[in-house]
């Protein structure tokens, strides 16, 4: 008999079952899908040259229509993800809060499969939009498999399940013409959350950074109900869950945002893929907040409600374990397209509440997935199946492969000697809490529901002022999209002017909607630090981020060495970018262009540097693209440096138009000596340009590249002045 626990589970195990489905077409015939090696596959089988395709062609048959069966419906939300492999250790034993077998042994590796998705746009929409980001992990217990569905945000749209089908009518692209892809800026979206003072609280988190994450690897996550802990005694606890990343949180700008989804519309994906294919795996740290249940009724909002986060500050959050991220799937239709989640795959150990919300979600996504897989066998997937054994009386379907030996298939039985018997509690058998219910049949909303509130005005005062001029800004842009007068009117007065009057205020003078009067109700002035983005702690490190070195021939090619390898050798990336491809050389000295102005632009990259070299700064300065590169990088407070003569390029491009040199300097000191002098101008100047390096004849390059790394280490400068001036 197998006890649960004695699965030997290790971070290889979901790795080795999965060889026993990989297969390698290296070195090999081709043949049909029943092992006939075929001897031609570009001409169908005709009777002459120029005569009818024959029936008789099993071969063409075969292959067309597989091809013509390809697809499978997409997600009808979260359509669009990307996924890997990695493993989850525990910090500590868990085992007083939970008898989940994850969380016993610090010693096992349990692996996981991760899929990261936006939720609103079609399979082959952008990665860089507006969105919410799902954050699902697949965990393969000894006991099982466990599946954490989460997002990237803590709180969501709606209290109660049955209005998801509303909510997502709402969101997705507008019936009649199917527009907008991939973007909440329309009047049904805005017209439904204007009815919904429910969703305050997450629509202020899908108006601030959060929603534009830099990148997978510098993503939070968040299971957003309330689960249970129950241990080996029965004894249960309210649990939320919280992923952690540990390159921390960073954001994209929205002007970026949107130009990376031309440019690149598969920048997070890429993004996730290149790092662990180099070796740089992301991890995020798992958080648990605790609650006895004692505690249930103590807070002033409900447990049971997914629009409230607990604050930090009254349950904090206890950090007890990390998985890592260390290997890129094999076949994207496989395993990212066909992984399989559900909140109610749990283990014993984890339980539900009654959060509406998660009661809803328990119907959905099995439902969902016997859609998407047109069978009920979808378990039996290579990337769905448990490393734990399955036995039971559930037969046939579609596609089913699991061929079970044996003439009984019904339970009770004596004929199979009781097989597959069920398991008591004290032999990891699953029983579901005893919590005491009893109420009314009724279609209400509990009254601890309705302060929907509170908790945006606690967000808000949780921002810092740049994060908040940056989502003044995002709302200015969703309803801006919105056409009906009615509906920017309700949402200005009767929503965002409950949060903030001059947020109201604000977007209603952008959107030409008379500024609503200030609510009389006495202030909130408690606050949410934890929802800030730029307060989040971040390691000061640029590992990983991604550097563009402009360059043309005649190039200080010394120089391009000495900064490309002090940025590699802090694990950042850096690439030569040209006008064209090649080689670009000055004298006897040559480098390599990684890439041209044709294929990339700035918003690729977290930083730029110009070095110096007279004739490749002329050429430059001359470049339109150029000019454009480092305007745009500045406009997005992204750091630059520029040494020698590379200062004239930035002087070239709508830099130079900035008073930035009030006490009248010269151009190239305006920017060599922003940090490099150590004088009073200078240092004014610094404070005018963050994140702007300069390097002056008083400085060596090694002193440069460290300001320039600790000003990359920074992510951006938000509090550069006069970016708003720059026109890229
Ligand atoms: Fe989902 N959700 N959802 N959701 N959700 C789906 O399942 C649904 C909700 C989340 O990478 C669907 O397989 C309902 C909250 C993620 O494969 C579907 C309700 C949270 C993913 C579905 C919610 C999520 C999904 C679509 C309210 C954060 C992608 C395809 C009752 C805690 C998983 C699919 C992946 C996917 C239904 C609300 C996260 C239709 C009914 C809250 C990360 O079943």
């Amino acid at each position: 008999m197998s006890e649960p626990n004695d699965t030997p589970i290790d971070e290889h195990g979901k790795d080795a079952q999965l060889d026993e489905h990989r297969t390698d077409a290296d070195g090999q015939y081709l043949t049909t899908n029943h092992g006939a090696r075929v001897s031609h596959t570009d001409d169908s089988l005709k009777a002459g040259p120029r005569g009818p395709t024959l029936m008789e062609d099993f071969h063409f048959r075969e292959k067309m229509t597989h091809f013509d069966h390809e697809r499978m419906p997409e997600r009808v939300v979260h359509a669009r993800g990307s996924a890997a492999h990695g493993y989850f250790e525990l910090y500590e034993p868990l085992t007083e809060l939970t008898k989940a077998a994850l969380f016993q042994d610090t010693s096992v590796r349990t692996p996981v499969f991760v899929r990261f998705s936006t939720v609103v746009g079609f399979r082959g929409s952008a990665d860089t939009v507006r969105d919410v980001r799902g954050f699902a992990t697949k965990f393969y217990t000894s006991a099982g498999n466990w599946d954490l569905v989460g997002n990237n945000m803590p709180v969501f749209f709606i209290q109660d399940g049955i209005k998801v089908p509303d909510l997502v009518h709402a969101i997705k692209p507008q019936p009649h013409h199917e527009m907008p892809q991939a973007s909440a800026a329309h009047d049904n979206f805005w017209d439904f959350i204007s009815l919904m003072p429910e969703s305050a609280h997450t629509i202020m988190w899908v108006l601030s950074d959060r929603a534009l994450p830099r990148s997978y690897r510098m993503m939070d996550g968040f299971g957003v109900h309330t689960f249970r802990f129950v241990n080996e005694q029965g004894k249960a606890r309210f649990v939320k869950f919280h992923w952690r990343s540990t390159l921390g949180a960073s954001s994209l700008v929205w002007d970026e945002a949107q130009k990376l989804a031309g440019k690149d519309p598969d920048f997070n994906r890429r993004d996730l893929w290149e790092a662990i294919e180099m070796g740089e795996f992301p991890e995020y740290e798992l958080g648990i907040q605790v609650v006895e249940e004692e505690d249930e009724h103590r807070f002033d909002f409900d447990l049971l409600d997914a629009t409230k986060v607990i604050p930090e500050s009254i349950v904090p959050v206890r950090i007890v374990g990390k998985m890592t991220l260390n290997r890129n799937p094999d076949n994207f239709f496989s395993e990212t397209e066909q992984v399989a989640f559900h909140p109610g795959h749990v283990v014993s150990g984890i339980d539900f509440t009654n959060d509406p919300l998660l009661q809803g979600r328990l119907f959905s996504y099995i439902d969902t997935q016997i859609n998407r897989f047109s069978s009920a066998n979808f378990n039996e997937l290579p990337i769905n199946r448990p490393l734990a054994p399955v036995h039971n009386n559930q037969r046939d379907g579609f596609m089913r492969q699991t061929i079970n030996k044996g003439s009984v298939n019904y339970s009770p039985n004596s004929l199979g000697k009781g097989c597959p018997m069920t398991a008591p509690a004290n032999m990891g058998g699953y029983v579901h809490h005893m919590e005491r219910v009893e109420g009314h049949k009724v279609r209400e909303r509990s009254e601890s529901f309705k302060d929907h509130f509170s908790q945006p005005i606690m967000f808000w005062n949780g921002l810092t002022e740049p994060e908040r001029e940056r989502l003044i800004s995002a709302a200015q842009f969703e309803l801006g999209k919105v056409e009906s007068k009615e509906v920017r009117h309700r949402l200005i007065h009767d929503f965002f002017n409950r949060i903030d009057h001059t947020l109201a205020s604000r977007i209603a003078t952008s959107v030409g909607i008379d500024p609503p009067a200030a609510d009389a109700s006495a202030p909130i002035t408690a606050a949410l630090p934890e929802v800030s983005v730029d307060r989040r702690t971040r390691p000061d490190s640029i590992r990983t981020r991604r550097i563009a070195i402009l360059a043309a021939d005649g190039v200080d090619v010394g120089m391009v060495e000495s900064v490309m390898a002090a940025l590699k050798q802090e694990g950042a990336n850096a690439e030569v970018i040209s006008k064209s491809k090649g080689t670009l050389r000055n004298g006897s000295r040559a480098v390599e262009v990684d890439k041209s102005f044709v294929t990339t632009g700035s918003v690729m990259y977290d930083a730029v540097f110009v070095p110096g070299g007279r004739a490749s700064v002329d050429a430059l300065r001359q470049e339109g693209d150029a000019r454009h590169f480092v305007s745009e990088a500045f406009k997005h407070g992204k750091a630059i440096g520029a040494t020698d003569e590379g200062v004239d390029l930035l002087m070239a491009s709508d830099l130079g138009g900035l008073d930035l040199a009030s006490d009248g300097e010269s151009a190239t000191s305006r920017f060599g000596v922003v940090v490099a002098s150590g004088t009073s101008g200078g240092e004014s100047m610094a404070d005018k340009v963050k994140g702007v390096v300069g390097h002056g004849t008083d400085d060596d390059s090694a002193a440069f590249t460290a300001r320039f790394v600790q000003a990359i280490a920074q992510h951006r400068h938000w509090d550069r002045e006069m970016k708003a001036k720059v026109s890229a």
